[in-house]
């Protein structure tokens, strides 16, 4: 006979005082703890209501969570307490989803909100982690905290398609979403860099700074988005062309630190609200019938 007790379980890595790759994931009814590769403790998914895992503090533990098939996050979610750790990871599988919310708040901790259809799975981490997502989300939204947040947004430039979101040196890594991504600074006087997107990013992109005085910084051009939507006190534009499928909308004051050309193919316009600044020529490229606004 065996018992099945519901409520919350907490896996505790080995105190070993080393590093560990920790791995957590079902298999039929049972969802398996693994460390560097064996088995060692496992649980009945049923009537599981919380799932924490504790790292060993002061070495880097690695935990990898695999729910491709199978989405074992409890309806109470998946807290990761991993130490403070600088080196200290967290990879995510899961195939496809429609949307992952990702929130960071003062205290130091994110919260990932994973939305598939009607279900919500959540989970809980420190803000030290480099995390690693492999599920493909349609939209993803980074929600920063009520505090000066200073970030930077790169693609991946081997030919993957990948976009990290630097915060100072750590990074959360994940698949360019399919329709949207969106940075929102909230309060503080936040500072948002873009760099080179990957070649393949065809998605929406909307960064909107929040209260207080904030800053958009994109340093090289963007092509082939769907819209491009900057909302900030200052945006400054360091690439040559700025061209989208659909709308782009720039609400701030805008400086050029080069010949620019705007272009926009869609049914919608190029907007303006703010000044236009910049010793430069600029190209707006916008097809027939279709709407300039400058504000
Ligand atoms: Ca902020
Ligand atoms: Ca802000």
């Amino acid at each position: 006979m065996v018992f099945v007790v519901d409520g919350p379980f907490t896996f505790v890595s080995p105190t070993n005082n080393q590093a560990d790759d920790i791995a957590v994931w079902q298999s039929g009814a049972v969802i398996q703890f693994l460390v560097n590769g064996t088995v060692v403790s496992t649980r009945t998914a049923a009537g599981l209501t919380r799932l924490t895992v504790t790292g060993e503090s002061g070495f880097v533990d690695q935990l990898s969570v695999n729910f491709s098939g199978v989405n074992l996050i409890p309806s109470g979610g998946l807290v990761f307490n991993a130490g403070t750790d600088l080196n200290d990871t967290v990879s995510l599988g899961f195939s496809t989803t429609d949307a992952v919310n990702h929130t960071s708040n003062a205290a130091g901790q994110n919260r990932d909100d994973i939305i598939n259809g009607t279900v919500t799975s959540t989970v809980l981490y420190p803000s030290q982690l480099q995390i690693y997502e492999a599920m493909t989300a349609a939209s993803r939204t980074f929600t920063l905290t009520e505090q000066r947040d200073q970030v930077s947004l790169e693609g991946d430039t081997a030919g993957f398609a990948y976009t990290r979101l630097y915060y100072g040196q750590r990074y959360f890594e994940f698949p360019d979403p399919t329709n949207r991504l969106v940075i929102q600074g909230r309060g503080g006087k936040d500072s948002v860099d873009v760099g080179i997107l990957s070649q393949p990013f065809a998605a929406e992109l909307a960064i909107e700074g929040g209260t207080k005085t904030d800053s958009i910084q994109v340093s090289s051009s963007l092509t082939g988005l769907a819209s491009l939507a900057l909302t900030a006190e200052s945006i400054s534009l360091a690439g040559t062309t700025y061209a989208t499928v659909g709308s782009q909308a720039y609400t701030g004051n805008v400086a050029f630190q080069s010949n620019v050309v705007f272009a926009t193919t869609g049914t919608a316009g190029l907007t303006f609200f703010g000044t236009v600044n910049g010793a430069h020529d600029i190209v707006l490229n916008i097809p027939a019938h279709q709407n300039l606004w400058v504000d």
